[in-house]
């Protein structure tokens, strides 16, 4: 594995600055635990804010924390209070986190935050420049850092870039919201591989992209000006044998070397051996659902009273982002609440809702966990959600049930856990009952098989799925990039060309020569088109063939007069000059009146398509459709189709943005061949774009030079960019005819 250089928004370190002696402490959360092995690796590198404001501290102090933070390779980006307060407060957790949680009252488009944010993104560009070397791999993590891997992918486009987000991507319908939405989403995909925790997040990801900026998009890659960039999901885990073995441990103690907590619950327990504890941690923040959590469990104590004074909740929220005012509006309300609940129920010897506002260091969120028999989770959203995965790691006697909100990543793979809508009171109401009334051997079946996923599928494997997957998609675009058709290639191309007396080129039209319009009547040939094809076919020894999908009355139009041939309709009619158009073979089009009406039906329903009719084919164009439609439509119709397909001696052709329905056996590649038969071309070439040119790439001889336009996966030699790439091509050799 190569050197990684490791970015997100916080250092994963603790630094205490006191008398003036600094001491770097490593913290211990999910993702530094994660990317440990891989962080320790070859002089791995981490590079992030050190978590003190830049401006409290002197040039002396500075120096020193950098010293020790190079120590535990990490590179500090510093920041001061106003880029703490508009950056992170602001465009982080104001603008950003509130929307991509779908809570857009609370997301405030302040331009100043967005200054701000893009400038400290370029803080931590810059920061990178100053360490990356050749090969590194570089893996931002987050949403505070959506611009920087485009800024790292301009400025280092060799350095394979990495990025994963660990909160939820919205719908296209609140993304749309930002004001500077193209340059967030053009900022991510500077990445070469964009990582989500579940297929919905990816899934919106990839309409935004779509619909924003109308990419082309293939499954789950993305054609990014001719860079392959990849979306996949790599659902995060958790150190599952830390908290596996943390909580042996602490179970196996003696009752005296227990600590606090636990001694109280078995205090509670010999009072009464049939008590239950639910228990919840979060942080406290609007996402996490933790107002409904309160009410159901107090709609829940009145409507199974025999439980009062048996069953406690004790939540446990971890302060957050104070700063914020719907942070303290929260805490305020929660605040109520607990002492509603408690007001209400409470007795002398029990407690409805024991809250805690503050963080517990690890034994005691362990003694937490295993003291527990119900975990209780109700975001609202939730990227992930680790507590869930860490309540389950921590059942060590076969007992807990889990009840966790179907907004939380984590449900995708917990199907196990009792699986509820946290805006449902009576769903959480009637999932409390059922966890307390689940027969032992339920939970213990349950917890077997979400226990074992989670074993398997531990933030080690996430950590090395992702790098693996970054390394695939790079040695990919390699792939691609060797085709390219560099000097090098060139140089032969004119070498091979200038030694043949008898040359052939067929060069595609559409995306080939001429760029693409959304309206495919107005592609006709420009001066610089027509000149090139005119000097080329001027020279004796060239036999000049455009070879398209359009019909022979388009061709005719702009070609005629011209000295070069022509193949109409992918191969149905070949035209040279001074002759008729030749059909090449007989074909049937009896099909016809039956597929029609079914297409017709297809450009009713899909505005901006349209229906085109050639001699032995009928094509749906969806360019002028919704990006997102079209492509669904072609979907449903190749579905329809297929069967009637099988039985009529049809096939489908599917081109860019077009479903073509044609005769089967009628092709580019064999229209070529015919040009071919009984001649001896010293020089060969197949130039095109679309899938339909595959079969011309795939049929011509192996010394042929084909020319696939774009990059993408092609039977063709060579790939070149776009049409203004072809035509460069083209003059240079033109340049030769006149040598
Ligand atoms: C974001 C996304 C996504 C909590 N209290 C204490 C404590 N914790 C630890 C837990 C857990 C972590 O904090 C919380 O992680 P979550 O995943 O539940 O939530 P977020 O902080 O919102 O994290 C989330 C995550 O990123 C990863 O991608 O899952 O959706 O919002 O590990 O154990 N740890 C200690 N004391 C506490 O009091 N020691």
């Amino acid at each position: 594995m190569k050197r990684v250089i490791i970015i997100s928004n916080r250092l994963p370190v603790t630094i205490s600055t006191e008398k003036n002696r600094v001491s770097v402490t490593p913290s211990v959360g999910g993702l530094a635990t994660g990317l440990k092995s891989v962080h320790e690796k070859h002089g791995s590198l981490w590079v992030g804010w050190p978590g003190i404001e830049s401006d409290t501290l002197t040039p002396e102090m500075t120096s020193k924390i950098d010293a020790e933070l190079d120590k535990a390779g990490c590179l500090p980006v510093h920041l001061n209070a106003d880029e703490l307060e508009n950056f992170y407060n602001g465009f982080s957790n104001k603008t950003i986190w509130p929307l991509f949680h779908y809570f857009a009252q609370y997301s405030d488009s302040n331009p100043e935050y967005w200054e701000s944010y893009r400038q400290v993104n370029r803080l931590f560009a810059d920061a990178v420049a100053r360490v990356v070397q050749k090969g590194d791999y570089i893996w931002v993590h987050d949403y505070h850092l959506l611009l920087l891997p485009g800024m790292l992918k301009e400025m280092f486009p060799d350095n394979p870039v990495g990025f994963f987000l660990h909160i939820p991507f919205p719908s296209y319908e609140l993304f749309r919201m930002l004001p500077w939405r193209n340059e967030l989403i053009k900022g991510m995909l500077g990445a070469d591989l964009l990582g989500f925790h579940t297929f919905d997040y990816e899934r919106h990801f990839l309409s935004t992209v779509r619909r924003l900026l109308g990419y082309d998009i293939s499954f789950n890659t993305i054609n990014v000006n001719n860079r392959m960039v990849k979306a996949d999901v790599f659902p995060m885990g958790i150190d599952y044998t830390r908290f596996h073995a943390a909580a042996l441990e602490r179970n196996r103690l003696g009752r005296n070397n227990q600590g606090e907590i636990l001694q109280q619950i078995e205090k509670l327990h010999q009072d009464d051996p049939d008590f239950r504890l639910i228990l919840s941690i979060d942080r406290l923040d609007y996402t996490k659902g933790i107002p409904n959590r309160i009410i159901a469990f107090e709609q829940f104590l009145k409507r199974y009273p025999q439980y009062q004074g048996r069953v406690s909740l004790v939540m446990l929220a971890v302060p957050s982002r104070h700063e914020v005012d719907q942070y303290q509006a929260l805490k305020k309300y929660v605040d109520e609440l607990v002492g509603r609940v408690n007001g209400h129920f409470a007795r002398f010897n029990w407690t409805p809702v024991w809250y805690f506002y503050r963080s517990l260091p690890f034994d005691e969120l362990v003694d937490l966990y295993i003291s527990s028999d119900i975990g209780l989770l109700t975001p609202v959203r939730d990227g992930m959600n680790l507590v869930a995965k860490e309540y389950i790691a921590t059942r060590v006697n076969g007992k807990g049930v889990l009840i966790l909100s179907e907004m939380a990543g984590a449900s995708k793979e917990m199907s196990e856990a009792l699986i509820i809508n946290p805006n449902n009171m009576e769903e959480i109401t009637s999932a409390i009952y059922e966890a307390l009334v689940m027969p032992v051997e339920e939970q213990k079946k349950r917890l077997d098989s979400l226990q074992k996923r989670l074993k398997r599928y531990n933030v080690q494997k996430w950590t090395g799925d992702f790098l693996d997957s970054l390394s695939g998609v790079s040695r990919l675009q390699g792939t691609f990039v060797a085709k390219n058709v560099t000097p090098s290639v060139t140089g032969r191309i004119r070498k091979s060309y200038s030694e043949a007396d008898q040359r052939i080129i067929f060069l595609d039209y559409d995306g080939t020569l001429v760029g693409f319009h959304k309206d495919p009547a107005k592609a006709a040939p420009d001066n610089e088109v027509y000149e090139v094809l005119d000097m080329l076919a001027a020279d004796k020894r060239n036999s000049v063939v455009i070879i398209s999908g359009r019909d022979r009355k388009t061709l005719s139009e702009w070609f005629d007069g011209h000295n070069f041939c022509l193949i109409a309709e992918h191969g149905v009619w070949i035209r040279c000059p001074g002759k008729r158009w030749k059909q090449t073979g007989r074909f049937s089009n009896g099909w016809k009146e039956v597929v029609r009406p079914a297409l017709e039906f297809y450009v009713d329903r899909t505005p901006g398509s349209l229906l085109e009719e050639k001699s032995y084919s009928l094509v749906w164009h969806y360019r002028g459709a919704d990006p997102e439609l079209g492509p669904m439509r072609a979907i449903e119709l190749k579905d329809e189709m297929t069967t009637f397909l099988a039985n009529h001696d049809l096939e489908i052709l599917e081109g860019n943005k077009v479903v073509e329905i044609k005769t089967s056996g009628i092709n580019k590649g064999r229209a070529a061949l015919e040009f071919l038969a009984g001649k001896e071309y010293e020089f060969i070439m197949g130039v095109g774009d679309d899938w339909t040119d595959e079969y011309l790439f795939g049929d011509l001889p192996a010394e042929a030079f084909t020319i696939k336009v774009g990059m993408v996966h092609t039977r063709a030699r060579y790939t070149v960019e776009d049409h203004l790439a072809v035509r460069k091509l083209l003059k240079g050799m033109v340049n030769l005819n006149n040598k």
